[in-house]
């Protein structure tokens, strides 16, 4: 499936359409928001229509004065879709393109979109297009006008009639696709289970998208993932070892992005690559502070989080992106054990992070004091190497050892 904005030349310019309810929070950050999103995927933003009610219109999304103010305005701008800033039901989707006359698209399927030119292993490839599968086969009556103008969402599926005939075939590609997906995750259950039974401690990086985490882990471990002033940059987990200052090793885990109304299309497809976190032993939750909308942002995270079913991790806050930040007031995350401010891209706060998290650490480690049988000498090496050993001293019935072990190991022993 190649992406619906994909003519490049040809760069499709669109209107941003949002419901504002009573009790929204600002619309306007939002739609900022959906801008982003929309460069990223490669189309351009010519205006914005934002209409004030108590629900959304449930035929078209907007009521009816808006649709013919839209008229206008597409006429005006030269516009040659709408992207709305909520989920479209077949019917909205369905009635907007025949008043309308243009591609109409919604915020979901533009991270779809953005997803798809993003996934790079065939995990990250094989999920996109069940999510987008899924998305569009509950749709298809809607793509009609789209596939008839062609260079719209509809080039990456086939023409109506088609359509109508491949309903089975994409019924039958998705249970492929779902199969498929099973057997990648039965390996990466596979490997969590390796991890788990090595006591290295699993520290996980999550956040807005954007925030800083691919930058965090690049600076930390030499890794390369891609970092981009983009939205979605990273779509595929990476595993890095790391070595704190104190000699201490984890693994590091650089995760994908948050959004708001992250598309639960999505979340389903992505589900094994988001609770990556799940595995986690520490979170780092990287915040961009420079981001008016950052309590908004550091909301969606613990929400999503949540939704995923993680939580009681010690979390370890950092507020990144502070040389961007010229009004300094103290930024707060209630929910976080340790907070950090940095500015990863330039190094600042990183030997804080360090001790934070060698604290963290040691917060979950188990003191010791016991003696060992000299048979079990074997033990005292996994000890220094997974946990510290404050003393070992020989003695006639025994080695006498006082340590930190982590809470796993103190189990075994
Ligand atoms: N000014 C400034 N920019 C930063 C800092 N840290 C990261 N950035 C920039 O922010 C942008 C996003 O960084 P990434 O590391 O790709 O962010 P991410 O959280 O991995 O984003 P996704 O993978 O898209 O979810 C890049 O352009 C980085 O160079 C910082 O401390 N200060
Ligand atoms: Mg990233």
């Amino acid at each position: 499936m190649g992406n619906f904005f994909e003519n490049k030349e040809n760069i499709d310019k669109v209107i941003l359409v949002a419901v504002k309810l009573n009790d929204s929070e600002n619309v306007e950050s939002s739609l900022d928001e959906l801008e982003e999103l929309v460069s990223t995927a490669g189309a351009e933003v010519v205006g914005r229509a934002i209409q004030p009610r108590d629900s959304v219109h449930p035929g078209t999304y907007v009521g009816k004065g808006k649709v013919d103010e839209l008229k206008d305005m597409i006429y005006e701008t030269d516009a040659t879709g709408i992207v709305c800033d909520d989920e479209l039901s077949p019917a909205q989707y369905k009635n907007l393109e025949e008043e309308l006359n243009v591609k109409v698209m919604d915020r979901t399927l533009v991270i779809l979109d953005i997803f798809a030119g993003r996934a790079k292993t065939s995990e990250g490839k094989i999920q996109v297009e069940l999510a987008q599968l899924r998305y569009r086969s509950s749709r298809l009556i809607g793509m009609r006008n789209l596939s008839r103008q062609g260079g719209g969402i509809g080039t990456r599926g086939p023409g109506e009639k088609k359509l109508e005939v491949d309903r089975r075939l994409i019924r039958d590609r998705i249970s492929n696709l779902k199969a498929e997906v099973k057997e990648l995750e039965l390996h990466r259950e596979v490997a969590r289970a390796k991890r788990s039974n090595n006591p290295v401690p699993v520290v996980s990086i999550v956040g807005y998208t954007n925030a800083g985490k691919s930058t965090l882990l690049n600076k930390l471990t030499k890794a390369s993932v891609l970092e981009e002033d983009k939205l979605f940059a990273t779509l595929d987990p990476t595993t890095r070892n790391y070595k704190l200052n104190d000699g201490q090793e984890v693994l590091l885990t650089d995760t994908v992005g948050f959004i708001r109304k992250l598309p639960h299309h999505l979340i389903d497809a992505f589900r094994s690559t988001l609770e990556e976190a799940k595995y986690a032993d520490i979170i780092i939750h990287m915040v961009d502070s420079s981001n008016p909308a950052l309590d908004s942002h550091i909301h969606t995270v613990y929400e999503t989080l949540a939704m995923l079913g993680i939580e009681d991790k010690i979390i370890i806050t950092v507020f990144n992106k502070q040389d961007k930040v010229e009004n300094k007031e103290v930024l707060r995350d209630f929910k976080a054990d340790y907070t950090v401010y940095a500015s990863v891209k330039t190094r600042e706060g990183l030997d804080d992070l360090n001790d934070k998290l060698s604290e963290a650490l040691r917060s979950m480690r188990v003191h010791i004091e016991k003696v060992f049988d000299y048979a079990e000498a074997g033990k005292l090496g996994l000890i220094r190497k997974y946990g510290q050993l404050l003393k070992e001293d020989y003695r006639d019935e025994g080695i006498y050892v006082e340590a930190y072990v982590p809470a796993e190991m103190y189990d075994k022993m």
